[in-house]
Formats: structure tokens, C-alpha cells, sequence
């Protein structure tokens, strides 16, 4: 199918604007719909920076990024927006209802189809708590709820706007390890003919993974399953055990 959400990187390096060293070098991968790629690696592996190229926060000094087999940088951005849902590291709250934090890609959603997002974001008990629900109030930059509550509806939000890719930036590190486990499962549910790309510090939420890139100083050093990667790769044990 033509929209069918076909992520493909090809030796892709990139450099931040005036960096003299890239942050990644020579990246390959594609991540096909219905699977789930994981990308792990320690803190400034690079991560968060091969993620931002795909939604074109920056664009590859050389290879590509492709999308449904076209190079991203000749896709129109709303297009890409239509179809790129990137969950951040650092998820952003605006003041204003939960209902129009939620309504951020998709402004005409209805409020049957936040609850359904908020029910796989493992968010709907917290908000139906809430006196006035969907009304309810989220102060600037999201400071009167939790990290996991700020990070469950920033999932819902990416929910609502039903992407061919979703990427999670570290998305469940604020959640405890059963909501962590219920939520994917959830996901993996709802999303089952999307391509899920996933940056993970905990190896459990990786595991069932149909893929995971080892990332280390900017290069994939290794790649495989969880099974396989807990054989041949000393840099996926080391994650593992620390
Ligand atoms: C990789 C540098 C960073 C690090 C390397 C986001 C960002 C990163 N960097 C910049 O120079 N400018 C930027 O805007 O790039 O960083 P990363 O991609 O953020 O790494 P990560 O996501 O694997 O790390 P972490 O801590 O999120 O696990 O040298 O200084
Ligand atoms: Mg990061």
C-alpha cells in the first residue's frame, strides 16, 4: 500500500549545525508496519537525535531517511505530521484543558475518541478522577500532574491523531513497570498494523521487540532480538546488567 508507513534509513550521518564531529554515522535500518523497533544505548548514544530525523527537526548532512520508499525532505512537513506521531523525551503540557492538550494534532477529535486514546495511554482512571474530567485544568508546562500522568497523556495526544509510525522517546520511563507492561500491551493492540519505533532505557520494555539497534557513540554496533542480542552482543550485555 502507498501509505503505508515504510520507515527506511540509509547510511545516514548527521552532525548538529556547526558540530565539528557527527552524532551519527553510517545508520541503516528499516522498520516495516506491524513491527517494533527498539533503539537502546547509553545517554548521548544518540537516540533522541536519530529519531528527530525522521519528523525532520533536522535533516541528515548525507544518506537518507526515507518514508514509503520517498526521501522525507521531498514530503510537504503536514504530510509528514499526518503521518509521523514523535512522542518526546521531554514531553510538552500547554495551559489549558486535558481535552485541549489532547486535541493538539487533531482539533476536531471528539471526545469519544480521546477516551479511546486515554484507555489504551492507561490515562483514563487519573482523568475520570478528575472533577471537571476532559475540562480539567493542566497549568503551564503540565507542573500540576506526574511524570508518568504528563507522559501517559502525551502517549493519548500521538494516540489521537492515528499515525501510520509512532516514536517513543523514552515515553515509559515515568511509568512503573506494570503500567509500563499493560499500556504496551494496549498499544500493541491498537496500533497493530503501525510501525512502532521505541527508545527505551529499560530493558524490559524492549524485550518483545521485533528488532533492537544497539546504539553506541552514534553507530549501531549490533542488532538483533532479545534473545539474540543476549548472545552475540557484549554491548547489549553490558545494558542489560547495569
Ligand atoms: C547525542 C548532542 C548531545 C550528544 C549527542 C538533542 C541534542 C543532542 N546533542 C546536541 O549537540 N544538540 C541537541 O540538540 O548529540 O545526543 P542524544 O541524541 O540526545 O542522545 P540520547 O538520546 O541517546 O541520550 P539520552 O540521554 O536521552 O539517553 O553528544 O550532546
Ligand atoms: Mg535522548
Amino acid at each position: 500500500a502507498a501509505l503505508a508507513g515504510v520507515v527506511e534509513y540509509r547510511n545516514v550521518t548527521f552532525a548538529y549545525p556547526g558540530a565539528e564531529s557527527p552524532v551519527l554515522s553510517n545508520i541503516s535500518f528499516t522498520a516495516r508496519p506491524g513491527q517494533t523497533i527498539a533503539i537502546i544505548g547509553s545517554t548521548g548514544a544518540g537516540k533522541t537525535s536519530l529519531l528527530s530525523l525522521l519528523p525532520r527537526l533536522y535533516d541528515p548532512a548525507e544518506g537518507q531517511v526515507l518514508l514509503d520508499g520517498v526521501p522525507v525532505d521531498r514530503l510537504d512537513r503536514a504530510e509528514i505530521t499526518k503521518r509521523v506521531a514523535l512522542v518526546p523525551q521531554r514531553p510538552y503540557l500547554f495551559s489549558g484543558s486535558i481535552g485541549h492538550n489532547l486535541r493538539f494534532g487533531k482539533t476536531e477529535a471528539t471526545d469519544q475518541e480521546l477516551w479511546d486514546a486515554l484507555r489504551v495511554a492507561q490515562g483514563e482512571s487519573f482523568v475520570r478522577e478528575k472533577k471537571n474530567g476532559l475540562d480539567s485544568r493542566i497549568s503551564q508546562g503540565g507542573t500540576n500532574v506526574s511524570g508518568g500522568q504528563r507522559q501517559r497523556l502525551c502517549i493519548a495526544r500521538a494516540l489521537v491523531t492515528k499515525p501510520r509510525v509512532y516514536l517513543f522517546d523514552d515515553s515509559f520511563s515515568a511509568l512503573d513497570v506494570a503500567t509500563d507492561a499493560r499500556l504496551r500491551a494496549a498499544l500493541k493492540r491498537t496500533t497493530s498494523d503501525a510501525t512502532v519505533i521505541i527508545v527505551a532505557q529499560r530493558i524490559s520494555t524492549i524485550t518483545e521487540a521485533d528488532q533492537i539497534l544497539v546504539l553506541d557513540n552514534g553507530r549501531i554496533v549490533d542488532r538483533g532480538t532479545h534473545e539474540e542480542l543476549l548472545e552475540t552482543s557484549p554491548t547489549y550485555q553490558e545494558i542489560v546488567e547495569s
